[in-house]
């Protein structure tokens, strides 16, 4: 089956990551990827649009099923191969419910790290402000300070000792904000949820390729 899927994908794209993880966790080993560069638009040449009609990365494929969304990817790929590599929804009730909550948090996480890393593509110039930039900052430390807490009462994962989709779908996010220079002192709790992940296979296997040995980013060190 995994020979009837293609995965279009991009370098340091939390979504991409997400499906890549995925898959390593469901051992579908023979999937098509192919990587693709935003930085030449390749995200908006004709293959691209053919699975996914905003021009966007994520593009997958999967049999006849197109999921460029990649929760519905990472939720098909558990339902249909279950039984397949790691079971990633926890039967159990708490951890079950934890995952769900967690994972559906990113939403608004992801949102509040946008709001400062892409404040200035986000905003025309003319239209920014530093009181936008300060509050995007604030909302940014505060949702940080909750993960935090979050981290602090659970094992090595989200929802408890085992890793599940909540991991699968938040992990790639975490490791971008320490990509982009947060300060591990300020923030131990998720240093400790990096680190503790970092070299799990899935997440070696597909470590974003522009990442490695790039220069140190900070954009985040002040936060
Ligand atoms: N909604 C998609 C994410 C799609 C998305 O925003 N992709 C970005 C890369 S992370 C992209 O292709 N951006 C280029 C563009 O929108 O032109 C998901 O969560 O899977």
């Amino acid at each position: 089956m995994a020979k009837d899927m293609t995965l279009l994908w991009g370098s340091g794209s939390s979504p991409c990551w997400r499906i890549q993880i995925m898959l390593e966790e469901k051992q579908l080993k023979g999937c098509n990827q192919k990587l693709l560069s935003f930085e030449k638009m390749e995200h908006k040449s004709q293959e691209v649009l053919d699975v996914n009609l905003r021009g966007q990365l994520p593009a997958f494929k999967c049999g006849k099923h197109i999921l460029n969304e990649s929760y519905a990817a990472c939720f098909f790929l558990e339902n249909q191969y279950k039984s397949q590599g790691t079971k990633l929804i926890p039967d159990s009730p708490d951890a079950q419910a934890l995952m769900y909550q967690r994972m559906f948090e990113t939403f608004t996480f992801s949102q509040k790290i946008a709001d400062v890393i892409y404040y200035n593509y986000l905003v025309p110039e003319g239209e920014r402000h530093d009181s936008a930039v300060q509050r995007n900052r604030e909302a940014l430390t505060t949702e940080l300070k909750l993960w935090e807490g979050y981290l602090k009462k659970t094992d090595c994962c989200l929802a408890g000792k085992e890793f599940t989709l909540a991991d699968v779908l938040v992990y790639p996010g975490v490791a971008y904000l320490f990509y982009c220079g947060l300060c591990r002192e300020r923030y131990p709790a998720l240093a400790k949820y990096y680190d503790g992940l970092k070299d799990r296979p899935s997440i070696k296997a597909t470590w974003p390729p522009t990442w490695q040995g790039a220069p140190a980013q900070d954009v985040l060190k002040t936060i």
